[in-house]
């Protein structure tokens, strides 16, 4: 017997009894719950567009103010390549017939550090990844379950915004706050909209608003609010058969899980195990406060990111309708 905290298990042990929907959708499968997005789910989606009003749901990249990444990424750097002033002197910008000018500029970034969406094949365990895949085809880039399925496929469906911060009365939730599927379905409730299954769950905390008041401080301690792993919280997933998870926070879950210590066990259960697909870093401030408006929390949602042949995720600028 000693006196220190167990170690964390490992995700093998902590998962065996996970369910997962390896296989579910064929053995070359890489987009995984998004399946459940079909013709059915797009125009029932179609028929929320009742007001016209548009969202745009990603952050700024390259905010003067800052953009909030996982720690140990940085954000990305912009580059001017060709201006005006290339012109101006030394005669360094290119002379086109009839005095073409332009602007030219290139960004130097982590796919995963904006708004974005995971490739399946982003995060596993035990080496394999999403729809057992050999953890060994991720060396040099995803050759499989990469974003690039995707980002070819588009996703498309009825999302339901959860304001889980004004549900729970505050302006954030706080560092390693966290929620469970039965909060979510009180927050729904307290909201007047129904959950129903394969809808794209968009869950606002407000906490990324911390990083642009607490600058670096931000990061110290890290440990983001969030969905907190249970077995029953991932059969829920399961049974609701929920295609997507859209947070506003880095990664979409508590960071360390308060039960166990283990890192980004969601990501595991739901992402690796089920083929729930992660979109991380939305800005839904501007959504939020026209739901709490108009008490409409339900919308059209469509998002497709970027087409990058073998990465393990995308920037993407979502867009609601309602
Ligand atoms: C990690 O997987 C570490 O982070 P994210 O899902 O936020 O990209």
């Amino acid at each position: 017997m000693t006196d220190e905290a167990p170690a964390a298990p490992d995700l093998t042990d902590l998962l065996a009894d996970a369910p997962t929907n390896w296989g579910k959708w064929g053995e070359d499968d890489e987009v995984g719950s998004l399946n459940y997005l079909g013709p059915e789910q797009v125009l029932a989606a179609a028929g929320l567009i009742k007001s016209g009003k548009v969202f745009t749901l990603q952050r700024l990249i390259g905010d003067p103010k800052g953009d909030p990444v996982w720690p140990g990424r940085t954000p990305a750097e912009r580059t001017q390549i060709l201006d005006e002033g290339d012109w101006d002197e030394g005669g360094k910008g290119p002379a086109f017939p009839g005095g073409l000018h332009y602007a030219d500029d290139k960004i130097n970034a982590f796919l995963q550090g904006s708004t974005q969406y995971d490739a399946l094949g982003h995060v596993w365990y035990g080496g394999q990844i999403w729809n057992g895949y050999d953890a060994r085809t991720t060396i040099g880039g995803l050759q499989k379950a990469s974003v690039q399925p995707i980002a070819e496929r588009g996703v498309v469906g009825r999302a339901v915004l959860l304001d889980m911060a004004r549900f729970r009365g505050k302006d954030n939730l706080d560092a390693a706050e966290t929620y469970t599927h039965e909060d979510l379905v009180a927050c729904a409730e307290s909201q007047g909209v129904e959950l129903r299954k394969r809808d794209i769950l968009v869950i606002r905390t407000n906490y990324i608003s911390l990083f642009f008041t607490l600058g670096e401080k931000f990061y110290e301690g890290f440990c983001e609010p969030g969905l907190v792993y249970s077995p029953e919280l991932v059969q829920w997933f399961a049974d609701m058969e929920i295609p997507n998870l859209v947070t506003d926070t880095i990664a979409n879950e508590v960071t360390f899980d308060p039960n166990n210590g283990v890192a980004l066990v969601l990501h595991n259960a739901l992402m690796r195990n089920l083929g729930v697909t992660l979109t991380e870093i939305a800005d839904l401030e501007q959504l939020a406060e026209d739901c709490a408006e108009d008490g409409v929390y339900e919308f059209f949602y469509a998002a497709a990111p970027l087409k990058v042949a073998l990465g393990s995720g995308s920037p993407v600028n979502p867009l609601v309708v309602k």
